[in-house]
């Protein structure tokens, strides 16, 4: 099992899955959302159109298509509203059932970006503490074969805080 972190664009990785961070529609938006449907061209689009939507936390799987990766699976982060509304609860759902669907698919590695801290505002000091304990957490208690999970960050102050937070949670990674 391993976590790793790395400063990059989710959309070039050869995984078996990158996870999207999208809206409760899952037909398509900005950041890293857009950046997936650009890159895995209009099938994505064709297929999302039959997933009939989704709620904040849960998360849904289709094909790669145009992708290196796979798998695309969509995922709804919360909105941040200043953190009393069950938004760290939300967030924490995303990373499970992502990681539910990935070990239903037997995919040995699954890339996310940061969900939530772009358009949907979450602070990313206390969203990476989210997202790598609970990824911490499933790899010890839920996966049972070898699961590598890449946590991607775009810009290199994201990226800093990652490392960060988990030098401060322990967690073991590489780089
Ligand atoms: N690779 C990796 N990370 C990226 C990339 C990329 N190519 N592009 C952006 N990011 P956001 P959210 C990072 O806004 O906050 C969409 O319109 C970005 O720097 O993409 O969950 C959806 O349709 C940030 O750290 O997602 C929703 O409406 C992280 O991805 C809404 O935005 C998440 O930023 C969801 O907002």
């Amino acid at each position: 099992m391993s976590i790793k972190i790395i400063q990059g664009d989710i959309t070039k990785l050869s995984v078996d899955a990158i996870v999207n961070a999208a809206n409760p529609s899952l037909l398509g938006g900005g950041g890293v959302d857009g950046a997936i449907h650009r890159a895995a061209g209009p099938k994505l689009l064709e297929e999302c159109k039959s997933l009939g939507g989704a709620n904040p936390g849960q998360a849904k799987i289709t094909h790669g298509y145009d992708l290196p990766a796979r798998w695309v699976i969509h995922t709804v982060g919360p909105l941040w509203r200043g953190g009393k509304e069950g938004e760290p609860i939300i967030l924490k759902r995303c990373y499970e059932n992502s990681l539910c669907i990935a070990r239903s698919y037997e995919l040995r590695s699954i890339a996310f970006p940061s969900i939530s801290t772009g358009a949907y505002g979450y602070p990313i000091e206390e969203a990476s503490e989210i997202a790598l304990s609970t990824i911490e957490w499933f790899l010890e208690n839920c996966a049972y074969y070898e699961m590598e999970v890449i946590c991607v960050l775009h810009n290199k102050r994201d990226y800093e805080v990652y490392i960060q937070t988990a030098k401060i949670l322990g967690i073991d990674y590489e780089v």
